[in-house]
This record gives structure tokens, C-alpha cells and sequence, in this order.
């Protein structure tokens, strides 16, 4: 049996456990290593009047203090370019770093930081989107989606719907903080390891920032403890300000954010308020859908805009909308520039319309399921998205289907009523929600991967790729891609560290397409050996007769000829043979997604490759006195296609949708009316933990193979977190049976407060 498909231990698992595995902060110390920091802006707004320096250079152990003007350039950023790295005359959030600091000792880092003095002449900040609005502050252009006629669409319909959908940010709490150690190298280059998603953008951004040529930079990544998006663009601040350090002391520099740093001066996922106005018939069937997005991008613009393409290529979901018009724009705030994090938009579109649904539900009077089933992609007709892309290979309809069965929803639905109406205490609720995730970067250039596959003359396998280990287990699945392409056990392949010396140009590992990206590259590079291996082998195998290298497998460490398999070489002899011919055994692959296109002039195109799907049901109680939740029974069910890895797919949907339910109940980012983040360090912020793990939850998937990925398997990085949003509906099922027949209009999260002041509302 293949290696691929099954389910060997994530190729860390016991170094997670044992402590072994190396992060940036557990490589040890270099002689003469300096300790980096930074000056922070202890404001939102405001003007730079002066910078004195003076004090924080007279504490023992302080080698260097550093300000924009000894960068060689100072802006950059992924798509529009606007970001300083740190800040001249203004500063635009608050923890936006001013000064970098070097010195011998931690200690020494902390003292000057206190004794930076700089005088800043304070400046209204702009903190929320309504804000930054009515003021007019947007980032990049308006973007719109639109098919047919929203207007006539909207007149036509038995009933109109307006409404707002609010939510809040998120912040990544991946548990190892951006860091990254700069190694000065001969003729002024610059060696990094950095925790970061994309070893490529960190090469990218420290030759500008530092004036020197890409092939002058090197950055490594080994693996990262946690990512979720926040290392995605936002690991270049720290490996930039390191590097820095490292070009002008000469000597290795270390920069570790602390938790409270790390929180307060990094991007979060974006808030998003979007106003809708949807039309749909007395049978809950939806005509039209006007949706006017908008987002919190925070000072500069990062990827908002690409974040913000997501979201309205999201909105419709799982549900066909015969006439739409989706508009989005990025609003520009004093707060730190918000950045991608799993899902990248997509949940703030899906909670967008699987919201609306529960309404339209609530208006009706019907079981906002028959809504959701009345308006599903189907399969050859009502199957093309607002944008264009027809939905192929659709797996919704059964998904629906399936779960309703599973999860015996129906019957659950109709003790809860009761339940409801007997319980003082208490309330329950229960949603069924979709998902229908677009797998590949909206931005085609990105979909694109190269791999490095080394055979070896024991026979055994080294592969590099630009994917990055975050946790999510990509190198233990391109591992049992390369051990499959020959046959092989998963312990004669190593996947190595990650680094631009090695594969160039590289895309972020993200958007859930790393196995399917750098696997794709990995198993050409792997094509072409097991081509010329088979040349070989088939000469071997023929004794001097005709061979017909075609006919030659690789199966279980041997090498044979299908026709005959009596004569079984090692694969190990065929590589040593192969060696002694002059035969190359290393090999260089490449991929670039087929078939995608996009054009935001119109606002159509196929962005995505394919679709990942799922649906869960979440059945919630709440304590009407105190607003407290718990999920008492959560079911997950998802087409991912034909895993590489089934036990690392589930550990996906697993924590994808405990990570979705922190989102949209307890994860509330709290300022002050200075923007400040007064939730930053987990004493104030509450993710999940094991206790907010549903006491029943089941989480499974469709055996379907996906025709157009890598070994039939599909991406699930991203597309369970957006299940949970079922957790989310199922709170508002449960208010509404105190709203007399109104829409619930609940804010994302739904906090134990917010649940409690929406149900005093109702109350009256
Ligand atoms: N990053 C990106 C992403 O640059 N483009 C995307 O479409 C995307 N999607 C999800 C996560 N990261
Ligand atoms: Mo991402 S949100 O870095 O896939």
C-alpha cells in the first residue's frame, strides 16, 4: 500500500512533545550575538516633533540606536508599496516602531527602550471604520462584483431585508512570537532565520530596506511554532530590524517580540461592517443581494485588499444569488495594519450570508436549513458564482444532505423549541451552516512552486521546497509524496529547512495551497528521476535484451518490471548503478496552477483551482443570566478529497473550527479611546481551550477524489475555521426565540456580554 493516504505521525510530533524541535529562539547563541528591540509609538496620531537618543546610548551595553534615516529605504509592503518600516515625521499606530535598539544583554535592550525620549505632538486618531468613512480615509480602490440587476431583482422580491454585519478583529496568539536572528556573511551579506510563512518576501524586503542585491540575502526557515496568517507578511518587520543590526554592527542579532509586544504592534484579522440589502421570495428563495463591504486595514494597506477580494468572492457561499452587487472597500485607521489570517476574508463574507440566512429564516418563520437547501449551488444549473466561476464537481447538496442525516439535526431542532420553552435558565440553539472555500491565491502570480528533490547513493531522498512548517504538517505530506513517487517508506525521505538558497521565488506558504503548490513541484522534480531511474533499471532488468522502460514500478523499495516482477531490484542498487552510468540524480520541479484567471476591471474570472466544501451543525446552550456559552455538540463534515494525510486533515478541521469558535465568541480585541489594545497577553484575551471543546464532536469526511490536485487530495488548512461560524448562527437561533419574530442583529464575536445586553434588549 502507498504511503500516500495514510496516516503516519506528523513528521515533528515527538519533538513538539519532547521540546527537540528547534525554533528561532532555541538555536543557540552566537559569540558576540546582540539582543534587538524597539522604540514603540506611544500613540496613535500623531506628529514626530524630535528623537533624543542620548540617554538610552549612555546605558552600559547599548551598541546601537537606529532611525529611519539609516535604513537605505524605508518603504515597502506586498501589493501597494506604503509601509515604513519605521516611522519619520508621523506616526500613523500606536506601537509603530521609531527606533531600533542594539545592545550586549536583554536588560540593557529593556533600559534603553525606557529611556528613549522622543516628543510627539498628539493628532486625532481615526479608530473605527464609521470614522475613517466619514472622513473619507480608504486604502486602494473601490472593488466590485456584479451580475444582473440588483435593482429589479430587489423590487421583484416578496420581501427586502437590510441589515449590518459587524465583526471584529482577531489576533493570530500562535504560541512562538515573530522572531527572527540576522548572520552579517561576507561582502556584506546578510544570512536569516526567520519564523516566517514566506522566506521569499523577508529576502525581498531586507535587500531593499538594506540596499543590497536579492542573491546577497538568504533567509531559512526551519519551522514556525503557530503562523495562522501573521506570519504571512508581517515576520519582515523583526528580520528586517534584525538585519539591520546585523549590517551595521557586523556581529549576529536576535530579535524575539514578547507576547505583549507581539499583540499590541502586529496586524490582527480584519473588522468588517458590511451593509446588505437582499430580496427573497416567501419561500425563502433569494433574488438578489446588494452588499456594500467594508474593512479595517489598519494604518498601511499589507494585503487588505487582497483580503478584501476574498471576502467578496465569499459572500455567496454555498447559496446561488441570481443578481448581486458586491462592493468592498479598505478603510485606512490608526491602528496596526491588519494582516491575512486564516480564511483571509472569507469568514467575514460567509458569516455575512449564512447571518442573513438565519433572518430570512427568522422573517419567514421557517427553518433557515430549508432556506439554505432552496438556495444551493447545484450541480449543471444555478451553479455559477457572482464573479463568473461555475462551481464544478459541486459537493454541497450531498454535504447538506449527509450532515442533516448525521447530525440528526431535525429532530434536535424540535426538542430545542421545547426545550426552550420550558427552561427559565436556559437557551439553546442549533444552526447548520456551509462552507464553499475558492483553493488558490486570488492573485495568479502567487500560484506557483518549485522543489529541489537529492537522491542519495544509500538510496535515501532529501527534498526542498518554499513551503514552510507552521505546524500544519505540509512537510510530512510532501515527504509521503516523494517516499510514494518511488515506492518508498516516509523514513527514507527528509524534508529540509526551508531557504531562498535553495528554491527561489517563492510564494507564501498560505491560502491553504502549501501540500498542493510545493507537492505539485516536488512530485515533477520526482517525475523526471523515476524517468531516468526507470532507463536505467529497465537495462539492468533486460540483460542485454530490448528494455522498455515504461513498464518499470517502484513499489515497497523495489524497482521492477510489471511484466515480470520475479526480478526485483533494490532501489538502492538502481541509484548506486545509476550513479556509476553518470546519471544526475537530482532534479529540479516546478508548478504553476493551471486554468485560474482573474480581472478586477470586471470583476470576474476563475480565480480558484477548486473548491473545498463542508457543512457543520453546532448546537449551543446559554444561560440567559450570565450569557455564557457552551457548544454541546459540534459535527463536522467536509469533502477534502482523498487526503494525503487523513490524521493530519483531521487535526486541520479540528482546530480550524475550535480557532473559528474562538472567533466568533470569546476573542473581543478591547481598546482604549486612544487605541490602545488593552487585550494583550491571554489574562485578558480568551482563546479556546479544551474546555470550550464541544462534549460531542464529531468531525469526518467525504472519501471523494478532488480530479484536478495533487494525488486527488484538496487544501484544508483554512476552510473548517469557517464552520464554526454554525456556533455563531446557532447563538442567534437561540436569541430569537426571545425577539418575537425580529432578526436577531448580533455583533461577531457574540461575548458572553454582548449575548446578555441583546437578550435584556429583547427582554425589553
Ligand atoms: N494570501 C494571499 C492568502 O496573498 N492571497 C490569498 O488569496 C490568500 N488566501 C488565503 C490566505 N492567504
Ligand atoms: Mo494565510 S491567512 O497566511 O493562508
Amino acid at each position: 500500500m502507498s504511503i500516500v493516504g495514510r496516516d503516519i505521525p506528523h513528521d515533528s510530533a515527538a519533538g513538539h512533545v519532547t521540546g527537540e524541535s528547534l525554533y528561532v529562539d532555541d538555536i543557540s547563541p552566537a559569540r558576540n550575538e546582540l539582543f534587538v528591540d524597539f522604540y514603540p509609538s506611544p500613540v496613535s496620531h500623531g506628529r514626530i516633533l524630535s528623537v533624543d537618543l542620548a540617554a538610552a546610548a549612555a546605558v552600559p551595553g547599548v551598541v546601537g540606536l537606529y532611525t529611519a534615516s539609516d535604513l537605505h529605504n524605508n518603504r515597502f509592503g506586498p501589493i501597494i508599496g506604503d509601509e515604513l518600516l519605521l516611522a519619520e515625521e508621523t506616526v500613523v499606530f500606536m506601537g509603530q516602531p521609531i527606533v531600533v535598539i542594539a545592545a550586549e544583554t536583554k536588560a540593557a535592550a529593556k533600559l534603553a527602550r525606557r529611556l528613549v525620549s522622543v516628543d510627539i505632538e498628539e493628532l486625532p486618531p481615526i479608530l473605527t471604520i464609521d470614522e475613517a468613512i466619514a472622513r473619507e480615509e480608504f486604502i486602494g480602490d473601490l472593488l466590485v462584483i456584479k451580475r444582473g440587476d440588483v435593482e429589479a431583482g430587489l423590487a421583484a422580491a416578496a420581501h427586502v431585508l437590510e441589515g449590518t454585519f459587524v465583526s471584529g478583529g482577531q489576533d493570530h496568539f500562535y504560541l512562538e512570537s515573530q522572531a527572527a536572528i540576522a548572520f552579517p556573511d561576507e561582502l556584506g551579506a546578510i544570512r536569516i532565520h526567520s519564523s516566517t510563512q514566506n522566506p521569499s518576501e523577508v529576502q525581498h524586503v531586507i535587500a531593499h530596506l538594506l540596499g543590497l542585491k536579492l542573491n546577497q540575502v538568504v533567509c531559512e526557515t526551519k519551522r514556525m511554532g503557530g503562523a495562522f496568517g501573521g506570519k504571512e507578511c508581517q515576520a519582515t518587520h523583526p528580520a528586517a530590524m534584525a538585519s539591520l543590526v546585523a549590517q551595521k554592527t557586523g556581529r549576529p542579532a536576535r530579535i524575539v517580540f514578547n507576547k505583549d509586544d507581539d499583540m499590541q504592534v502586529t496586524g490582527k484579522r480584519h473588522p468588517f461592517q458590511n451593509r446588505y440589502k437582499v430580496g427573497f421570495s416567501e419561500q425563502g428563495e433569494i433574488t438578489a443581494l446588494e452588499v456594500q463591504m467594508f474593512s479595517d486595514g489598519g494604518a498601511y494597506a499589507d494585503l487588505s485588499t487582497a483580503v478584501m477580494g476574498r471576502a467578496m468572492t465569499h459572500v455567496d457561499n454555498a447559496y446561488y444569488i441570481p443578481h448581486a452587487r458586491i462592493a468592498g472597500r479598505v478603510c485606512r485607521t490608526h491602528t496596526p495594519p491588519n494582516t491575512a489570517f486564516r480564511g483571509f476574508g472569507g469568514p467575514q463574507g460567509v458569516a455575512t450570508i449564512e447571518s442573513i440566512i438565519e433572518d430570512i429564516g427568522v422573517v419567514l418563520n421557517i427553518d433557515p436549513l430549508e432556506v439554505r437547501l432552496r438556495n444551493c449551488y447545484g450541480n449543471g444549473e444555478r451553479n455559477s458564482t457572482p464573479y463568473g466561476q461555475v462551481v464544478h464537481h459541486n459537493n454541497l447538496p450531498v454535504l447538506f444532505d449527509e450532515l442533516t442525516r448525521r447530525s440528526d439535526y431535525r429532530t434536535r431542532r424540535e426538542e430545542i423549541a421545547k426545550f426552550n420553552d420550558s427552561s427559565l435558565t436556559h437557551l439553546k440553539g442549533i444552526s447548520l451552516t456551509a462552507v464553499k472555500f475558492g483553493i488558490s491565491f486570488n492573485t495568479r502570480f502567487l500560484n506557483q512552486a518549485n522543489a529541489l528533490v537529492n537522491i542519495y547513493l544509500d538510496g535515501t531522498i532529501q527534498v526542498s521546497t518554499g513551503a514552510t512548517e507552521m505546524g500544519q504538517g505540509v512537510n510530512t505530506k510532501i515527504r509521503q509524496l516523494v517516499a510514494g513517487a518511488f515506492g518508498l517508506e516516509a523514513e527514507e525521505v527528509l524534508v529540509m529547512i526551508t531557504s531562498t538558497e535553495k528554491n527561489n521565488n517563492t510564494s507564501a506558504t498560505a491560502a491553504s495551497s502549501g501540500a498542493d503548490l510545493n507537492g505539485s513541484a516536488a512530485i515533477d522534480a520526482c517525475n523526471r528521476l523515476r524517468e531516468r531511474l526507470s532507463g536505467v533499471a529497465a537495462e539492468m532488468l533486460a540483460d542485454g535484451d530490448n528494455s522498455d522502460s515504461e513498464k518499470i514500478v517502484f513499489e515497497d523499495g523495489f524497482v521492477f518490471d510489471e511484466s515480470n516482477d520475479a526480478r526485483r531490484l533494490k532501489f538502492q542498487e538502481v541509484v548506486w548503478e545509476a550513479y556509476l552510468r553518470r546519471v544526475s540524480l537530482g532534479e529540479h520541479g516546478f508548478y504553476a496552477t493551471p486554468g485560474i484567471d482573474w480581472d478586477w476591471s470586471t470583476g470576474t474570472g476563475n480565480p480558484f483551482r477548486y473548491f473545498t466544501q463542508g457543512c457543520a451543525a453546532s448546537e449551543v446552550l446559554i444561560d440567559r443570566f450570565t450569557g455564557e456559552v457552551k457548544v454541546v455538540r459540534a459535527d463536522v463534515l467536509m469533502d477534502i478529497g482523498k487526503p494525503i494525510n487523513p490524521g493530519i486533515d483531521r487535526g486541520q478541521m479540528t482546530g480550524a473550527f475550535i480557532q473559528g469558535v474562538g472567533w466568533v465568541t470569546t476573542e473581543s480585541l478591547v481598546y482604549s479611546e486612544r487605541g490602545e489594545l488593552l487585550s494583550h497577553s491571554p489574562t485578558t484575551y480568551k482563546i479556546p481551550n479544551i474546555h470550550d471543546v464541544p462534549e460531542v464532536f464529531n468531525v469526518d469526511y467525504l472519501d471523494i477524489e478532488n480530479p484536478v490536485n495533487i494525488a486527488g487530495s484538496k487544501a484544508t488548512g483554512e476552510p473548517p475555521l469557517l464552520l464554526a461560524i454554525s456556533v455563531w448562527t446557532a447563538i442567534k437561533h437561540a436569541i430569537s426565540f426571545t425577539s418575537g419574530g425580529v432578526p436577531v442583529q448580533l455583533m461577531l464575536p457574540a461575548t458572553n456580554e454582548e449575548i446578555v445586553m441583546k437578550l435584556a434588549k429583547y427582554a425589553g
